[in-house]
């Protein structure tokens, strides 16, 4: 018997996004500049924690890195190679403010100014963020995050930023994933400056977020034209099961990774089930009056980046796994979401970033949002030619701006998306072996080579969208 088959070839489903959508790469200062000692910087906790045995995979720092600090023309120029429309760049505030804190290290904010200039001549919009986790280390010394000063500290820099260059920079952030900052500096002690201790991760919380709400008064004060707002690493927080237990556990985390950063800003209370669930380990008496009014000054857009959703159920009692980032009493357990995983081992999950779009809308009202980063890092090699073909990464962007565009259709003003990020560079506590760029770095030459997903997103931003 003969069998005839017919194979239904799907027309591809072309994207379009609004005309006036950004596409953009991002970065972090720490992660590309190098020159840690030009110009009259001065130490940060990156460099001191690197500097410590056993914190940094391979005894890797951010000395050189990238070298972007000496080549930051020629990286522009890559950028209008791809045609970025936006490009988000940290600033390294231990370049800004020099040694013994008293007035400003002119040098440093020389380089940011031509740094904005450059990307301007090029047409791309520059967005600023304040803090990427490089926290001098003098503030470091006085207590860092678990000092109130800090917040003071950060405002102070917050309005030289904004004199300097608020008539320029299109976006800014105050902060960038505070969480991190706040449960991985000072809860787990995996990043800079390496203490540890739940009360420790709370409090820094609350001067991080009172130093965001100072950043955007003093920006607004300095007359910073661009839009103000805060990068949040936000996460659709899942359940194993239906089971109440595991609901519970969901909350939780949700209260203490989105909730406890969205609800001060946006809403100017912190969420009362998150402070009853730490009732135990503090009376929250960093919190003084007039803090909340400060941490919501309006902000004139919501930012976030998305790498995963997490999936938790509620554990026996002595499991905290990956849970010992959050001050829980009770034991909540993360588990590994089905499907393909990053080389980070981060899963690779759209519908997270879906979900958590139209969550935010949800929760906190129509706002404009930014996805300020997304991306994933694969353990690509140049070919005998040079070439880098990494299709994970080219599947992984696609699925997540599909996921945007999906969010944008159900009526989520999303004006932008930023790929995590423009060149390879020093992944934090993985040094340089994991690799996240669109712009292949080869550490031992510093040659930039664009990828094959770089030549894909270009494409992308050429046609203002793709073919699903
Ligand atoms: S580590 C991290 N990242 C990556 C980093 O390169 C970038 O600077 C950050 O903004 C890529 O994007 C962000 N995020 C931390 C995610 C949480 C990891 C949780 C570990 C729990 C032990």
């Amino acid at each position: 018997m003969r069998v005839s088959t017919t194979v239904v070839q799907a027309e591809p489903v072309r994207l379009t996004f609004p005309s006036t959508f950004w596409w953009g790469a991002a970065t972090a200062a720490y992660q590309i500049e190098g020159s840690v000692d030009a110009d009259g910087r001065t130490p940060s906790i990156w460099d001191t924690f690197a500097a410590q045995p056993g914190r940094i995979t391979g005894g890797d720092t951010g000395a050189v890195s990238t070298g972007h600090y000496e080549r930051f023309r020629e990286d522009v120029k890559l950028m209008a190679e791809l045609g970025l429309s936006a490009y988000r760049f940290s600033i390294a505030w231990p370049r800004i403010r020099p040694a013994g804190g008293h007035g400003v290290n002119a040098a440093g904010l020389d380089f940011y100014d031509r740094l904005v200039d450059e990307l301007l001549t090029a047409g791309i919009q520059p967005v600023a963020t304040l803090y990427h986790w490089d926290l001098p280390q003098e503030l470091e010394d006085t207590g860092g995050w678990t000092s109130r000063e800090t917040a003071l500290r950060f405002a102070d820099y917050a309005a030289v930023m904004g004199a300097r260059l608020g008539d320029r920079v299109a976006m800014w952030n105050t902060l960038n994933e505070p969480w991190c900052s706040a449960f991985l500096g000072y809860g787990t002690g995996g990043h800079a400056p390496g203490r540890r201790g739940h009360v420790h991760a709370l409090t820094a919380t609350h001067h991080l977020l009172l130093a965001h709400g100072l950043g955007i008064e003093a920006l607004r004060a300095a007359g910073a034209t661009g839009t103000l707002s805060v990068a949040l690493n936000a996460g659709a927080v899942r359940p194993l099961t239906a089971s109440a237990e595991d609901a519970d556990a969901a909350r939780r985390i949700d209260g203490l990774l989105n909730r406890i950063f969205f609800d001060p800003i946006l809403r100017g209370s912190y969420p009362a089930d998150t402070v009853e669930d730490t009732r135990d380990l503090t009376d929250w008496g960093f919190v003084r009056a007039g803090d909340l009014a400060t941490i919501s000054t309006p902000v004139d857009a919501v930012c976030v980046n998305y790498y995963q959703p997490d999936l938790v159920s509620a554990a026996p009692a002595g499991v905290l796994d990956h849970g010992t980032c959050y001050p829980t009493a009770q034991a909540v357990q993360f588990h590994p979401t089905p499907g393909p995983v990053t080389h980070m081992g981060w899963s690779v999950d759209p519908t997270g970033l879906r979900d958590l779009l139209l969550r935010i809308r949800r929760d906190y009202g129509d706002r404009p949002l930014y996805v300020t980063e997304n991306g994933a890092a694969y353990d690509d090699r140049p070919g005998p030619d040079g070439d880098v073909d990494d299709p994970e990464r080219i599947g992984y962007l696609r699925g997540h701006l599909a996921a945007v565009h999906e969010a944008i259709l159900a009526g989520v003003d999303l004006r932008g998306y930023f790929v995590w990020s423009l060149l390879d560079n020093f992944e934090w506590a993985f040094g340089f072996s994991r690799r996240f760029g669109l712009i292949r770095v080869d550490y031992a030459t510093l040659e930039r080579t664009i990828k094959a997903s770089g030549r894909w997103y270009s494409e992308a931003i050429t046609h203002n969208g793709f073919d699903l």
